[in-house]
């Protein structure tokens, strides 16, 4: 049985777990990155799209920033449109700041490139990955690679392994608190080789329902429309999707939809979700393992980024400065940005959102929050702020 030995064991190749090798590379801490998928598969999840100002110099700090800032699409503004009226809330304006359309896909395929450039260690297609003895001082982590048994010895071991992952997952239940909330709804997306309708974001509230309008680049969009939770993304044409969309935007936006055949199609379930500490002795938890937005407030991704910044500084003072302050203060610090990015992507989801069980009183509720939102520049700065991303 293969044993080797690293100082960080990273499950999981998605965002969080590639950004956070990167960083350590930097400074010559030693990782190792266990991923279950291939990185086909990896790449070929159709998730976010818009990158916070602080998530992009966190891609600079990492060294794999070069196409990001030649293909990404800075935008100063995004739109809200309730009914037949539209809104823009000026980011740039509000905050001095603006968010960078940049998709995952490309800043994984990024990480990806740059980790295989500098011959940095990642083995994916690990099955049967578990961790052990975290809680004391020489944690594990065994999988199994092509029928053959491996064990990873290691100082601490980082969960990156999203949502469904291993990680929180082997956490003794009486030492973790979760808290979550589930949507009566989730979203269609459609990816298309088309240009986008407007050059900046739409998030749209109607009375058929909430729809985005979104894009990966100047000729391929990603549209999403809100749909009930038992629908299937195989019983929509691509014509009902683009005849739906159009019905959820203002009638001279709609005017310039450009409609082509879907590259992709997928529903999505939301739901926010929080598992706390993130921290059970030299296991870490970052990203999607620990925690889950809806995706209306664009954060899930960003999140995770700033989960693995505080991630890294910690263990960069606790390898480099050899002080534990950094690793005992960090599930504190990332939770703090995170139950505020949860406020966030709540908040949003449920003003844009059509509830099936919602009273005329809540509806003009809604009606009355967006039309106080977009005549105070106080609250759409508040919106501003939030949507550019607080600071670490
Ligand atoms: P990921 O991306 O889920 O990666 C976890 C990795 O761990 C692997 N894994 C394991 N590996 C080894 N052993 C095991 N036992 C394992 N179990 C799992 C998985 O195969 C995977 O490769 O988590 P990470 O890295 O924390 O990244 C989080 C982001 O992916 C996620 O938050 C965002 O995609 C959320 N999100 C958005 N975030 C934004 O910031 N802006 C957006 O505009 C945005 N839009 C979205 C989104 C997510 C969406 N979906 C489908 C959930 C739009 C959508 C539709
Ligand atoms: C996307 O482009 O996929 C996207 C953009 C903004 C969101 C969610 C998803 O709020």
């Amino acid at each position: 049985m293969p044993t080797t030995r690293t100082q960080v064991a990273i499950i999981g190749a998605g965002p969080s777990g590639l950004l956070l090798g990167a960083l350590l590379a930097r400074k010559g801490v030693d990782a190792v990155i266990i991923e279950q998928r291939s990185a086909d598969y990896v790449l070929g999840r159709i998730r976010a799209g818009v990158l916070e100002q602080v998530t992009v110099d966190l891609l600079d700090e990492a060294g794999v920033s070069e196409r990001l800032h030649a293909e990404g699409l800075p935008h100063d503004g995004v739109n809200l449109s309730f009914g037949a009226e539209m809104h823009r809330i000026d980011l740039k304006a509000l905050t001095n700041k603006h968010v960078v359309v940049y998709g995952q896909t490309e800043v994984t395929r990024d990480l990806m490139d740059a980790r295989a450039a500098a011959g940095l260690s990642t083995v994916y297609e690990a099955q049967d990955v578990a961790v052990h003895d975290f809680g004391g001082s020489q944690p594990r982590v065994t999988y199994t690679l092509n029928g053959e048994a491996h064990t990873l010895q290691c100082d601490f071991i980082a969960g990156c392994d999203g949502y469904h992952g291993v990680c929180r997952a082997s956490v003794p239940a009486d030492a973790l608190q979760t808290h979550e909330k589930v949507y009566p709804f989730g979203w269609l997306g459609v990816l298309a080789d088309v240009p986008p309708v407007a050059h900046e974001l739409i998030y749209a509230h109607s009375e058929r329902g909430f729809a985005l309008c979104s894009m990966r680049s100047a000729t391929r969009s990603r549209y999403y429309v809100q749909c009930s939770l038992d629908d299937q993304a195989s019983r929509w044409s691509d014509d009902a999707f683009w005849a739906e969309l159009a019905r959820r935007l203002p009638a001279d936006v709609a005017a310039n939809l450009v409609t082509g055949p879907s590259i992709e199609k997928s529903i999505a379930p939301l739901r926010s979700f929080v598992a706390e500490p993130m921290r059970f002795g030299r296991l870490f938890l970052a990203g999607d393992a620990a925690h889950i937005v809806p995706p209306t407030g664009a954060k899930g991704l960003n999140l995770a980024a700033s989960d693995v910044h505080y991630l890294f500084e910690a263990l960069r003072e606790l390898f480099l400065d050899h002080s534990e302050a950094g690793i005992d203060a960090y599930s504190q610090k990332a939770l703090a940005r995170v139950w505020k990015a949860e406020r966030f992507s709540w908040w949003l989801t449920s003003l844009m959102h059509l509830f099936p069980e919602q009273s005329p009183f809540e509806q003009r509720m809604q009606q009355a929050e967006l039309d106080y939102l977009v005549s105070s520049e106080h609250a759409m700065a508040a919106l501003a702020e939030n949507y550019v991303g607080l600071p670490y």
